[in-house]
């Protein structure tokens, strides 16, 4: 498998699954402003989408979509799965969450957003967060172990940090134990970002 991500961006959820799971996996850093990869490739070419994550698989297909990349990870290790009858529904229920209701409403803060667009962001952000909090069951978001969707929940808490946007406190707990786990640091190291 190989994995385009760029530091910072959402694709750290990815890259932390693998190397979480101790996948053998390549990747390459992107520049999404001019859509260069690290080896001088255009990105373009990898996807006409242009961003991050992109998750070449063994077969030489591309996977794209967070959604669809994290649950792709979670097919090949079960362990960041969700189970139960309802497990993969429940996993990918909490990802479109976690994409739509917090990934995108940080935009104001990555755009140029005025200081009302990234106050009221803020306040949906935390509220929305509250919810997960509310609903985990356990450690994590699904119980005692993190699943996938944890790692994309860990982006955005990195980035309510980064601009300074409340983090409920039973989601600050999930940040600080993904935090201490030496796949995450590993892999913060590896984007450059610890
Ligand atoms: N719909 C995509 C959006 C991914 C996305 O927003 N990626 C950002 C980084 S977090 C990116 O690469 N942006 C560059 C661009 O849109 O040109 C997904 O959910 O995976």
């Amino acid at each position: 498998m190989k994995l385009y991500y760029c530091p910072w961006a959402c694709s750290l959820a990815a890259h932390i699954v693998l190397h979480e799971a101790g996948a053998p996996f390549e990747s390459e850093s992107v520049d999404i402003r001019t859509k260069i990869t690290a080896s001088g490739a255009d990105f373009n070419a990898v996807t006409p989408k242009g961003y991050v994550p992109a998750l070449r698989i063994d077969t030489g297909e591309l996977v794209t979509e967070n959604i669809a990349v994290l649950d792709y990870l979670a097919g090949v290790y079960p362990r960041f799965a969700v189970d139960g009858p309802l497990g993969r529904t429940r996993l990918v229920e909490a990802l479109a969450y976690i994409s739509t209701e917090l990934h995108k409403s940080f935009k104001p803060y990555w755009h140029n957003g005025t200081d009302a667009q990234k106050a009221a962001a803020s306040a949906y952000i935390t509220a929305r967060m509250r919810y997960l909090g509310d609903t985990a069951r356990g450690d994590y978001l699904f119980g005692d172990e993190p699943s996938v969707a944890d790692y994309y929940l860990f982006v955005n808490t990195r980035w309510a940090e980064r601009f300074g946007v409340e983090i409920p406190t039973a989601i600050a707990a999930i940040h600080a134990r993904l935090n201490a786990r030496a796949a995450v640091q590993a892999t913060l190291v590896a984007e450059g970002l610890a």
